[in-house]
């Protein structure tokens, strides 16, 4: 069992350096806002996006609602999902860029994410959808998605400066700014 100061004293300065084990505390001790050892169930998605996860609704309405931070920790090992590669994101695209041109048509893509979307219960709403054809950039009805790749790939790593950032939920552990 961990036990949390509000600044706990095991916590690296440079944040740089943190082992995975290092990142975990740190990002526990961040999600935990009141400082009382536990976090809830939105406090845990954060743990896990903080971590590289990137959990579903659905997935986050099955953690506990509330869990320590040995639970949370055990949760993460015993479910983690290995980053998808590069190549392996590419070959995704590659299914719907038909003629191998490095663009595909983004009326496939959005009818794709309405798809997968209504699986997970991460539905996209039209907004949504319109908002990341804003973001990637998109020409006309094609895009390139080779520019996507580094994106989709960095988003997966452990937020080790990111979490720094003010997105984060604000405790009295953020003593690190
Ligand atoms: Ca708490």
């Amino acid at each position: 069992m961990v036990s949390f100061r509000c600044a706990p004293s095991t916590i690296p300065t440079d944040v740089l350096q943190c082992s995975l084990e290092q990142e975990a505390l740190r990002a526990f001790a961040i999600c935990d806002t009141d400082c009382d050892g536990s976090i809830n169930q939105q406090e845990f998605a954060f743990f896990l996006r903080a971590l590289g996860q990137n959990p579903t609704n659905a997935e986050v309405k099955l953690l506990p609602e509330t869990a320590d931070y040995d639970t949370a920790f055990k949760h993460y090992n015993e479910n983690k999902k290995e980053p998808e590669t590069e190549d392996h994101i590419r070959q995704l695209f590659k299914v719907w860029d038909k003629n191998n041109h490095g663009t595909i048509e983004f009326k496939d893509l959005a009818q794709c994410l309405k798809i997968f979307g209504s699986a997970t219960e991460d539905n996209f709403t039209e907004e949504e959808i319109e908002h990341l054809k804003k973001e990637a950039d998109v020409q006309g009805d094609t895009f390139e998605y080779g520019k996507f790749l580094d994106l989709m790939v960095k988003t997966q790593e452990p937020h080790l400066v990111a979490s720094l950032d003010d997105s984060w939920p604000k405790g009295a552990a953020t003593v690190y700014k």
